[in-house]
């Protein structure tokens, strides 16, 4: 139903300008929603989208990808609309891949002792992977938990398959050191320190989407303009993080309809504040485990301060490197570090101040070169990806040439001349990347994330109030843009159906 004059009465107030936030206002917006406001604690929108130069080109801070580029992936497809990806995107073909979150391409990997690893023994371990998470989804399809967490689960299949590793050439223990790596590999994509701390359940709840991952040609926060540009400039505010929410309050003020009291008061860190009908809360979930307990008054239902709490929320950070020359061949896509005595059965002391650089086992080749210069993006997740942010620039780029040599056997190009890191765990409005689910949490939690205040059963007498939306709310695309983008959305809907005629009818008597 499109809203009519005297509906426009609810003022909503959207906390957090990320592609939720924003997705979230334009849904509201087209639907004839006028009083908005989207509040941002930071001096720009977009959130974990953001873009910077670097090299001879742009390189993303935030979301690489886009996962899953197909018609269903509503990034896709605002992407497409608005001319923002390259003719290999588009392309039918490209849409059609189903790789199922596996890797599209083998790596070339390098060893601790600067050589390369037999590309056969990259292929073992890589069909061993996917033959493990067949299993993972049949298990989870029938409703088993056969471990605890997905490391776990991992490391059982590898101690049976290990025997046939033995009949090999190469030796079982370089096969359980290129496995090591690949698991590296996977904290990354999970955003996570161990896969031993991401529970089984929850895990199968995540569904790829067909289409071959693409990335923004002139970056990813085109899909951030794109968006704001169909929204009036006046509803943004910069600057203005919220300190606190006010909940089932009845503050006196006014909107277009006259004077009224508003359910929602929303506290700025400035001491300024904000009424509205309904919030719509989009920060991250890295800001919400670290502030739960005080961001709303009255404090959240335990079900879903217990649901914040088992979620897991890690980091996946990017060391970007400028070589003068590349040590790679040209149709290389990604290189691996193996540390050949490793091994996924390991127990690891951590002593992130000797080691920290060893979780980097993952370097993405940025293509093309025309357009990037000779740039690698090196990615390290959890604690080691929390310590390298507290180094100095230099120290980073000292360590990196080191680790480059040392497995590249002193290729005379590997040394980098420039490096550019992220930080997200610095960063006090998202602490961290991204969500995973974490040992103990299921689907139900995530619902439970997403569930408003208060809940759908309590409405007759107390309206909808505070609405929770974010990639960490989407049970099924949590931990991507798509699944933000469609959080924003659900929420969006979820106002646009409270207000059906007759609810507009009691509210216009207010
Ligand atoms: C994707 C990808 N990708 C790499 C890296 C990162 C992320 N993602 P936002 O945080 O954007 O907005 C909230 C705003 O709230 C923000 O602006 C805050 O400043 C503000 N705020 C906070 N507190 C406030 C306060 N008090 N007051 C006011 N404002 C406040 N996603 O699709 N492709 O390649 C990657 C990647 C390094 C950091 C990613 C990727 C994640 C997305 O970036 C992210 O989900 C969305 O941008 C979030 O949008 P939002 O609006 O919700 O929050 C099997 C299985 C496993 C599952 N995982 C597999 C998938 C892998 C995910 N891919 C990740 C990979 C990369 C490389």
């Amino acid at each position: 139903m499109a809203m009519t004059e005297s509906a426009s009465l609810p003022r909503i107030v959207i906390i957090g300008c990320g592609i939720a936030g924003i997705g979230a206002a334009q849904c509201l917006f087209s639907h004839g929603y006028r009083d908005l406001k989207v509040v941002e604690a930071t001096a720009r929108p977009g959130g974990r989208i953001k873009t910077t130069k670097f090299g001879k080109g742009l390189v993303e801070i935030g979301a690489n990808w886009i996962h899953g580029p197909s018609k269903q992936n509503p990034v896709f497809q605002l992407a497409c609309q608005h001319g923002l990806l390259d003719a290999e995107a588009l392309s039918e073909k490209n849409q059609a891949i189903k790789l199922g979150g596996h890797l599209a391409h083998l790596p070339v990997s390098y060893s601790s002792s600067g050589k390369v690893i037999s590309p056969v023994v990259n292929e073992t371990i890589r069909q061993f992977y996917i033959n493990v998470l067949e299993k993972a989804k049949e298990a989870f399809s029938a409703g088993k938990e056969p471990c605890a967490s997905f490391g776990e689960f991992v490391k059982v299949e590898a101690l049976e398959a290990m025997q046939t590793w033995k009949d090999d050439a190469d030796s079982p223990q370089l096969h359980l050191a290129v496995l090591n790596a690949m698991m590296k590999h996977e904290c990354c994509t999970n955003g996570t320190h161990s896969m031993d701390l991401v529970g089984f359940s929850g895990y199968g709840e995540y569904e790829t989407l067909p289409g071959l991952d693409c990335t923004f040609p002139r970056g990813y926060e085109g899909i951030i303009d794109s968006l704001m540009t169909s929204l009036p400039k006046g509803i943004f505010t910069f600057n203005k993080p919220v300190r606190c929410i006010h909940w089932q309050s009845t503050s006196p003020g006014s909107n277009s309809s006259g004077q009224r009291t508003f359910p929602v008061l929303v506290e700025l860190k400035n001491g300024e504040t904000l009424l509205a009908d309904h919030v719509i809360v989009t920060v991250p979930l890295g800001y919400l485990k670290e502030h739960y307990r005080t961001f709303f008054h009255p404090p959240l239902p335990s079900t879903k301060a217990k649901s914040i709490e088992k979620m897991g929320f890690g980091i996946n950070n990017k060391i970007f490197m400028e070589f003068e020359k590349p040590f790679w061949e040209p149709d290389c896509q990604r290189i691996h570090l193996v540390w050949e005595d490793e091994s996924p059965f390991d127990d690891v002391r951590l002593n992130l101040q000797k080691n920290w650089f060893k979780k980097l086992a993952r370097i993405t080749v940025l293509h093309p070169s025309e357009r990037y210069g000779h740039v690698l993006c090196g990615w390290i997740a959890g604690y080691e990806g929390e310590y390298m942010e507290t180094l100095s620039d230099a120290e980073v780029l000292n360590t990196m040439t080191q680790l480059i040599r040392r497995f590249t056997g002193n290729h005379p190009c590997a040394t980098p001349k420039r490096i550019l890191r992220t930080r997200w765990n610095s960063d006090p409005y998202t602490k961290g990347c991204y969500s995973y689910t974490g040992i103990g949490c299921t689907g139900d939690d995530i619902d439970s994330l997403a569930e408003p205040l208060p809940s759908s059963q309590e409405w007759k007498d107390k309206p909808l109030q505070v609405l929770f939306a974010g990639e960490a709310t989407h049970r099924n695309f949590y931990s991507t843009t798509h699944g933000a983008l469609l959080s924003g959305r659900r929420e969006a809907d979820r106002i646009i159906k409270f207000y059906t005629p007759d609810s507009l009818r009691s509210k216009s008597k207010l």
